[in-house]
């Protein structure tokens, strides 16, 4: 503990969610080491800067580093408080890999003193964190672990999820509520008086393994919703009708509230934590398991329908946006930069991409003649367009500069867009 009773706190993985996390504590006068395997990493932080894009991290950063309240290094220092933040991919099966988690656990074992609190933040299948503690309960014989022996803890254990949504992090992390389960109710509470320090948000304590399931319900829910928009935006083409219409004039219901379909599902969220419940619970899953399967067609569905739109047309089509969603610069399991780069392949002479968030065309478009073109070139170049991801930028594009394309829109950013005579006009639906 700090002369001012600070906690001293470790922050294993300076991805997304950690370098954030580790910037907010040091803000709140703790003392953080950040930790990471990257060395590259480990020396951009401790110069101030971030190897991430999000929004006033780089200003919070620099200030905490250059006021002694966080450094970074490759390896577990001492504390009080261990956060870990790593990732928790999964394999070709869909089955959750909880290496890095334990690989993060084992790297603690050794720095651990009586009164220490481990809080596991990763999206994690239900059980995870027991895992955690019977693999530090192995490491270190001496302590005494929670829920394993009668009697009061060495050591609290607790998993407490991040909820924050890229673009919007610091202010999330300060102010969303927080559910934070241990694996007794002891943990539960040391680990409230640590996430009280800088959480404005309520607090809510709960079991590890209820805290667990919470954070992936969160993603499945919004998955599930998705699908259910998808769907109706293809239905809505089969039977010509403009989904965003119907859609608008549902949710005129007190209490229906439908999501936005879109050229299916991106980011490392939403697509893959579903499959962590399927994993688990194989049998009782058809509703999640389906709900991915619509997402995941989605993508060959506009494919599909941009190439018809493509043989009817002639001239260079702009494909709008290749991020995995509006204003940001991650491109990682993007619909758009899958739906982009496969019209590239097959047409790659007439694909002109506008993405103001990249500077050169990813990996994807290697081998095609596809090209990265600004937005006014595109306006002045192209009569096709094929809007995929809802920037700001593209939204306001004025209607009399696209009167005179043929769009299919599938984010529905352009309601007002005009039928063409003799043009496929319906495809500007999300269809
Ligand atoms: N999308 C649609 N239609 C919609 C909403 C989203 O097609 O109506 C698409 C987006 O375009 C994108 C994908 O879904 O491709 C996911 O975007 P998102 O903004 O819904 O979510 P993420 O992946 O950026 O962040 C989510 C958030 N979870 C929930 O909203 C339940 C965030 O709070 C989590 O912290 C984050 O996952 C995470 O790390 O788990």
């Amino acid at each position: 503990m700090q002369a001012d009773n600070k906690p001293a706190v470790a922050v294993i993985g300076l991805g997304y969610i950690g370098l954030p996390t580790a910037a907010v504590i040091a803000r709140s006068g703790s003392h953080v080491v950040g930790v990471d395997v990257e060395s590259a990493v480990v020396d951009t932080i401790n110069e101030g800067r971030i190897h991430i894009e999000e929004i006033d991290l780089e200003g919070l950063v620099q200030g905490v580093v250059s006021r002694g309240l966080l450094r970074a290094s490759m390896d577990v220092p001492q504390a009080d408080v261990f956060v870990i933040a790593v990732p928790t991919p999964f394999d070709d099966e869909h089955a959750p890999d909880i290496r890095f988690v334990l690989d993060a656990a084992r790297a603690v074992a050794p720095r651990l003193k009586s009164g220490d609190c481990i809080i596991l933040e990763s999206t994690s299948p239900v059980g995870t964190t027991e895992k955690l503690r019977d693999l530090i309960a192995k490491e270190r014989p001496d302590l005494i672990l929670p829920g394993l022996q009668d009697g009061p803890a060495d050591i609290a254990i607790a998993y407490c999820p991040e909820r924050v949504l890229p673009g919007r992090i610091l202010e999330e992390l300060t102010n969303n509520d927080r559910v934070i389960g241990g694996i007794t109710p002891r943990c539960a509470r040391k680990a409230l008086s640590f996430y009280r320090r800088f959480v404005r948000g309520e607090c809510i304590t709960s079991s590890a393994r209820a805290a667990e399931m919470t954070k992936l319900t969160e993603n499945a829910y919004r998955d599930v919703n998705i699908a259910f928009a998808n769907e109706l935006s293809i239905i809505s083409d089969r039977l010509g009708l403009d989904v965003w219409e119907v859609i608008r004039l549902a949710n005129r219901h007190p209490r229906v509230n439908i999501l936005s379909p879109g050229p299916g599902v991106g980011g490392h969220c939403i697509a893959v934590d579903p499959w962590f419940i399927v994993h688990s619970a194989p049998d009782e899953t058809p509703l999640i398991r389906a709900a991915r399967s619509v997402n995941d067609g989605k993508i060959g569905h506009v494919i599909e329908r941009a190439e018809g739109l493509i043989a009817k047309t002639s001239g260079p089509v702009a494909c709008l946006g290749l991020a995995f969603k509006a204003n940001i610069d991650d491109f990682r399991e993007s619909p758009a930069l899958k739906i982009a780069a496969a019209l590239a392949q097959r047409h790659g002479d007439r694909i002109h991409v506008v993405e103001p968030y990249a500077n050169a065309l990813p990996a994807a478009f290697d081998g095609t003649n596809a090209r990265l073109i600004d937005l006014d070139s595109a306006i002045d170049a192209c009569e096709t367009f094929i809007v995929l991801v809802d920037h700001d930028l593209f939204k306001s594009i004025p209607l009399d500069e696209r009167a005179d394309k043929i769009v299919y829109d599938t984010r529905g950013i352009w309601p007002d867009q005009p039928a063409q005579p003799d043009k496929p006009h319906r495809l500007r639906l999300a269809s």
